[in-house]
């Protein structure tokens, strides 16, 4: 089964970031495992200090969703060691039914990829006909390629060219071929014959492969320990040993290691290049440490990602995490207007008209009989309270100030004073900047073509942000500019008397359009107004229509 990531909106409020805590909580006693709260913003102060206080960890940080390698890769990866024989590889290829493996070493980190392609390129490489055999490989991986053992055993680990000579003539020109090797080290493959034996281990042969079996004489095995010369006995016969030992060179020296892996953060769209013009068209994946965790192909690009999302607090794409064009939505849970239909098929929308998406979850935990617990009963009253301002917003409706009380008496939190509590916790502008304090809560609407954005901030009194006029002014242009908007607007809420300042950047022909109060250039008298949703995006939406007709 896929994930699914719960997702609040961009520049995420409490709101939206404990509705995706409580529905994992709640997916979760109802044995769905597989969804988990993240956000795509950091908290703002009020959020930070709600979890601080009924110690929780806050959903997971996922900056965009964007493809990344990590979720359409093959995940797992069989791999073999850089001193493993081809054999090895060969025999795990043909197990796992796989013709390529990423190559580590000790501690399992990537150091290339084998294939067979390269293996039957050694082999051929290596036996060439004209030319007498030569080998890179050790006593000890010939041992194990061949299954065999050591009668007599020097330096076993030590990897080299071999010449192989084939003992299969005559006394005499076998003599004259290993003379004429013996500058370099050579292995010898005979079968029970002493005097070619005798003969090897007096001119020093490195390797004696002694196939079939048969055992040689204790003189020969005690004549080898003492000048230092390695005899394997083979159990398999001649014709069967000279084959199998041309796989017994180690993996590194086969593997292409030039090739470098993915990494599992990689973007899709950046690492297409690399896989279709590597060899294969396939690329190890590593994690940070380097280690292997998947295969990335060209048939892997377009499978689709392992993972879908479940929106909540919002259902507009426009105001969603970057990249979520790429997935499924497969759930949503919001109080929202309905924006363009953001899904192809049919799924669970839950929409109602409420003061808080923590109201709507906090009523499916009561719906299907599941206790609320008590930590996560005073996040979700956080996000009834910071919605609806402490219930005096005019989004609140019976059914908040109901589930508000069900909550309070869980937690024993008293509604106003809790209310006021963290209200305080989010109002903080003293010691932070325009951009932080118009970020914190930004959400960016698109009506009949125009974007527009409007942040929005409590404040308990306004006379701070009237003295900061021209800083937010100024970080409001900028938002403009950089979206392409009509306009952006700060609405201060002042939960003190319930009503808004309104400050303004926007196109000057749109301006003229806004017929509220002036209380300085740029600065509008929002009478009894308190919610963007509810009441003042509707009047600009409106004013669009009109600035639009005109
Ligand atoms: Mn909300």
């Amino acid at each position: 089964m896929k994930r699914i990531l719960i997702f609040g909106h961009k520049n995420p409020d409490t709101d939206s970031i404990v509705s995706s805590t409580a529905l994992e909580l709640l997916k979760k006693k109802m044995g769905f495992e597989h969804y988990s709260a993240c956000r795509a913003g950091h908290l703002n102060p009020q959020t930070d200090y709600i979890y601080k206080k009924f110690g929780i960890s806050p959903p997971l940080f996922i900056p965009d969703l964007l493809p990344k390698v990590e979720y359409f890769m093959h995940k797992g990866a069989i791999t073999t060691g850089e001193n493993e024989s081809i054999w090895n590889a060969v025999s795990k290829m043909r197990d796992k039914k796989v013709n390529v493996l990423p190559v580590v070493d000790k501690s399992g980190l990537y150091k290339g990829l084998i294939s067979s392609d390269l293996i039957f390129k050694s082999i051929f490489d290596n036996f060439d006909p004209m030319h007498h055999l030569s080998l890179f490989t050790s006593a000890k991986l010939l041992k194990e390629t061949l299954k065999a053992s050591f009668l007599s055993e020097h330096n076993p680990d030590r990897q080299r060219e071999f010449k192989i000579i084939l003992a299969s003539t005559s006394f005499s020109s076998f003599s004259n071929t290993l003379k004429s090797h013996l500058s370099q080290p050579v292995i010898v493959v005979t079968g029970d014959r002493e005097d070619i034996q005798l003969f090897c281990l007096e001119n020093k042969a490195d390797i004696l492969i002694i196939t079939g079996s048969r055992t040689p004489s204790p003189k020969v095995i005690e004549l080898a320990k003492k000048i230092g010369t390695t005899i394997i006995l083979s159990p398999l016969n001649t014709s069967s040993t000279s084959m199998l030992i041309m796989y017994s060179v180690p993996v590194f020296k086969v593997a292409n290691t030039s090739l470098k892996a993915l990494q599992a953060k990689d973007l899709l769209a950046n690492v297409k290049k690399e896989i279709l013009s590597s060899p294969l068209r396939l690329l190890p994946v590593v994690d940070d440490e380097n280690k292997v965790i998947g295969i990335m192909s060209e048939i892997d690009l377009h499978n689709e990602p392992d993972l879908e999302v479940a929106l909540v607090d919002h259902n507009e794409l426009s105001q969603a995490v970057d990249g979520i064009e790429n997935y499924t939505i497969a759930e949503i849970i919001d109080h929202h207007r309905i924006g363009p239909a953001p899904t192809k098929s049919p799924i669970t929308f839950i929409n109602m008209p409420l003061g808080s998406t923590s109201t709507i979850i906090s009523r499916l935990f009561i719906e299907n009989k599941i206790e609320i617990p008590v930590k996560i009963a005073g996040l979700l009253l956080s996000g009834i309270l910071s919605d609806t301002l402490i219930l005096k917003s005019a989004t609140t409706t019976k059914t908040d100030v109901e589930i508000a009380n069900i909550l309070s008496k869980i937690t024993g939190l008293e509604i106003q004073s809790f209310g006021e509590e963290i209200i305080k916790a989010g109002s903080r502008i003293k010691d932070r900047t325009a951009l932080q304090i118009i970020a914190q809560d930004l959400k960016e609407y698109s009506e009949a073509g125009e974007t527009f954005t409007v942040s929005q901030i409590e404040v308990d009194g306004t006379q701070e942000i009237l003295r900061r006029k021209e800083e937010f002014i100024a970080q409001l242009e900028e938002q403009k500019k950089e979206r392409k908007a009509l306009f952006s607007a700060l609405l201060a809420t002042d939960i003190s008397n319930l009503n808004s300042l309104m400050l303004v950047a926007g196109e000057k022909k749109f301006m003229d359009f806004l017929h509220f109060p002036k209380v300085e250039e740029q600065v509008y008298f929002l009478k009894d107004i308190v919610s963007r949703k509810k009441q003042l995006i509707p009047i600009i939406g409106e004013l669009i229509g009109e600035f639009e007709n005109y």
